[in-house]
């Protein structure tokens, strides 16, 4: 397994877990002639209930609990046993008849063990098949409580959480880094009853109406002939489905520019995309978007980047927040509102508020802080967490209400209905991180996987053989009360409002709002895009789309694709732009920017020390590449190298420090003999470091060095005076001068376009 690069920006011991297991790892039990270890492991529930809250299956409906434990159902005990509790001698041999003979097919370890294993996999979800998770808390700030009675939402209320993001196309086992939209997915376990946000990073979408997700998935999936490409939207089906129904275009648009590829989930926007009713226990009604403001800011990698990584560290996004959560370099999420009064026309300064295809610019509506969310626990375990989370629309609690957006409609139905193939049965929310933490009363029995022993009777209402109970609750007792709002006098229609038939209004207004390095990138990914497409009307749909949203968006691509721009077919909107659109042009913290310090055998080492240093104090993480594994100057105060030269690559880091030498070395970063370890005698900077800086340069990253490093950057090409490329006499002033460009997070001026 990879090192955890972030690991020691905390005083944590490192794999603190592992701590109490016998040196070899191998458990032994009473009688073995080493300690004996209680656990193999130390399995840990989803973030516990409160003590006044119970999980489902120690709730009888007449509120006698009983004292089951889940996790000593699974692990309890020293010793190996069978799913019975029958302790086992030996699971490394099949029952046989003599050491040579066939294997007897009554040996019933063997038959549980592979009939275990032939059944260990679920169907992946449908979408968002691939994704990672954390627990964390959020603290309401009870700024909200003026517009909403949730509990969860008044001030300094904290309640546990669980949040999985994920990618949407891919498979289980595809690559972080695709160009997609991500899942951002909160379950919050309130007092109330579970909520469930189910947003992603964009907060639009492709379609206005639930009836069309199969269509829209269909067409983004791979090709049904040849399952080809995996987890992409550069091909064929998916273009021809954007371009013939317009509504996705600004969805769309949004996948092509940098939102489409993050460069952490820990520097994400979340969306709740629908417009939400909030409700105060007087029945006064707001309407409401919610957003996810990253602490960290919104950034991205840059394309090639993205597909470098895909190929050399699939699990990018998802080691990234493990690591971070482990390094207690918690990532941390402001949830804020945009509230609009809640009009019988559902609009706000003339955009449709049921559309999910339309946004509101936070310069009409600001967005309002609420609460804060704090990721600080990785999962126990993947499978039983991450895999068999069941988040739903539908998971409301009193205060927060739906409004009539008819995708999420749709939603409301399409997501319980898809637990119960995937988690095999009705009886998923007693799976561990599904129970509520609020307590549960219900009168559901029986069905697949029913783990609840159910005492009483009477599971019917009314009754009076379990003595009336469960009794109904009312608004003043927290019951979810559906809010009575009007529903407009209308025909059965399969239809939709003509307010939702402007398809590119709002995408000229984000294209209008990007920097020009940003629509450099937005160009470049169409192109990318729609060249992977084979079929010529395909391209040429496409282009009459993009001439819709700017000419000049239409020119490029088109120029890139060696066919001719049309012309629109109807007037551009004339939009403003909203800056807040934008992600380039702000500052934000520097915490867990990962810097690679490139040093060789020439390098002086205490100018390394010190760096290093300084980087752990501000927050950051050091990667130490050398030409070879192990420690430099193992004599004297070692460091650690953490990548060499083989297998560092700067897709990892988000600046290269280039270390000094304290005489001048004419051989600095020479390439080595690959057996000694010796220069070369040609004295030619190593090619992997010239690789190293070459991407770092191009992909818009901070390059610093010290004392002789122009050496290496000179034959790379670079100039040493080039926007983002600084040199220094020793290693603190040249960390001192990068720390300086870092929060800018890129080198924006170094792109052809400039800022
Ligand atoms: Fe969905 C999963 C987000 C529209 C049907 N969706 C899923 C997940 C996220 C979203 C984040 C992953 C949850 C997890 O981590 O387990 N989906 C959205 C957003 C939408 C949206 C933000 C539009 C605003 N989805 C949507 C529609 C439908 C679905 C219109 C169907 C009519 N979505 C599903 C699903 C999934 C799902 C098939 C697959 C796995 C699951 O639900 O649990 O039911």
């Amino acid at each position: 397994m990879t090192e955890n690069p972030l690991k020691r920006m905390t005083d944590k011991p490192a794999d603190a877990r592992r701590d109490d297991r016998p040196a070899d790892g191998v458990p032994r039990g009473p009688g073995a002639e080493s300690p004996p270890v209680a656990e193999p492991t130390t399995p840990r529930p989803p973030l516990p209930p409160r003590p006044d809250q119970t999980a489902p299956e120690t709730v009888s409906p007449t509120g006698r609990p009983t004292e089951a434990e889940p996790t000593a159902r699974a692990q309890a005990g020293p010793y190996l046993t069978t799913a019975q509790g029958n302790r086992l001698y030996d699971t490394d041999h099949s029952l046989k008849a003599g050491d040579r003979g066939p294997v007897l097919l009554q040996d019933h370890h063997l038959r549980e063990k592979i009939t275990h294993f032939d059944h260990e996999r679920i169907p992946e979800r449908v979408v968002h098949a691939r994704g990672a998770a954390a627990h964390g808390v959020f603290q309401g700030y009870g700024t909200a409580a003026s517009v909403t009675r949730a509990a969860f939402l008044q001030r300094d209320v904290e309640t546990p959480v669980f949040v999985r993001f994920s990618t949407v196309l891919g498979s289980r086992g595809s690559a972080d880094t695709v160009r997609d939209t991500r899942g951002f997915a909160t379950k919050f376990y309130t007092s109330e009853g579970t909520f469930d946000l189910v947003g992603n990073n964009i907060p639009v979408f492709f379609i206005q109406d639930a009836v069309k997700f199969p269509d829209v998935i269909h067409a983004g999936k791979p090709h049904p002939d040849r399952e080809i490409p995996q987890a992409q939207s550069a091909h064929d089906t998916f273009w021809d489905f954007v371009t013939l129904h317009t509504e996705a275009t600004h969805h769309t648009l949004w996948n092509m520019s940098d939102r489409g590829i993050p460069r952490s989930f820990r520097m994400m926007e979340g969306f709740g995309v629908h417009t939400f009713r909030l409700v105060t226990a007087e029945g006064v009604t707001t309407l409401v978007k919610f957003h996810w403001k990253p602490r960290l800011g919104v950034h991205s990698l840059v394309w090639e980047e993205a597909q470098l990584i895909g190929g050399m560290d699939p699990d990018f996004h998802r080691r990234d927040l493990a690591d971070a959560i482990e390094a207690g370099a918690y990532p941390q999420w402001e949830l804020g509102i945009q509230t609009f009064p809640d009009t019988p026309e559902q609009t706000f300064e003339g955009i449709d508020l049921l559309d999910p295809t339309k946004i509101v610019p936070e310069e009409l509506a600001p967005v309002q802080p609420i609460g804060l969310l704090t990721l600080n626990a990785n999962p126990t375990n993947f499978f039983a967490e991450t895999e068999q989370v069941a988040f739903h629309p539908g998971h409301l609690v009193p205060g927060i209400d739906v409004t009539d957006d008819p995708l999420l409609a749709g939603r409301l139905f399409s997501y319980l209905d898809t637990q119960i193939s995937r988690l095999g049965g009705p009886n998923f929310a007693q799976i561990p991180v599904n129970r509520p933490h609020a307590p549960v009363n219900d009168m559901l029995r029986d069905g697949m996987h029913q783990t609840a022993v159910h005492t009483g009777v009477a599971p019917y209402r009314p009754n009076s053989l379990d003595g009336g109970c469960p009794f109904l609750a009312g608004a003043d007792t927290h019951a979810y009360v559906e809010t009575p709002v009007p529903v407009p006098e209308a025909r059965k229609v399969r239809g939709a409002p003509e307010s939702f038939a402007d398809h590119f209004g709002q995408p000229r207004l984000f294209w209008l709002s990007m920097s020009p390095v940003e629509r450099e990138h937005i160009v470049a990914a169409y192109t990318f895009e729609l060249g992977k497409c084979y079929e010529q009307a395909v391209k040429e749909r496409a282009l009459r789309v993009l001439a819709n949203i700017d000419p000049e968006l239409c020119e490029q691509v088109a120029a890139g694709l060696g066919l001719p721009a049309p012309e629109a077919t109807a007037p551009l909107f004339a939009a403003d732009a909203s800056p807040a659109l934008s992600q380039v042009g702000r500052t934000w913290p520097l915490d867990g920017r990962v810097i690679g310090v490139v040093t060789d055998g020439t390098s002086d080492l205490d100018g390394v020390r010190t760096v290093c240093e300084a980087l752990h104090t501000a927050g950051m993480v050091p990667l130490v590449i050398a030409p070879t594994g192990g420690k430099l100057d193992p004599e004297g105060e070692p460091i650690t190298v953490q990548r060499t030269f083989a297998t560092a690559r700067s897709v990892e880091y988000d600046a290269v420090l280039l270390a000094g030498a304290p005489e001048p070395a004419a051989d600095a970063y020479g390439a080595r003999d690959a057996k000694a370890g010796e220069p070369g005698t040609d004295g030619a900077v190593d090619p992997r470091v010239l690789l190293m800086l070459n991407e770092a340069f191009r992909h818009g990253k901070v390059i610093g060095g010290w004392a002789g490093a122009q050496r290496a950057l000179q034959s790379a090409g670079i100039p040493v005076d080039a926007p983002g490329v600084v040199t220094a006499d020793t290693g603190s002033s040249a960390l001192d001068r990068i720390t300086r460009l870092l929060p800018e997070h890129r080198v924006w001026k170094r792109f052809r376009s400039r800022v």
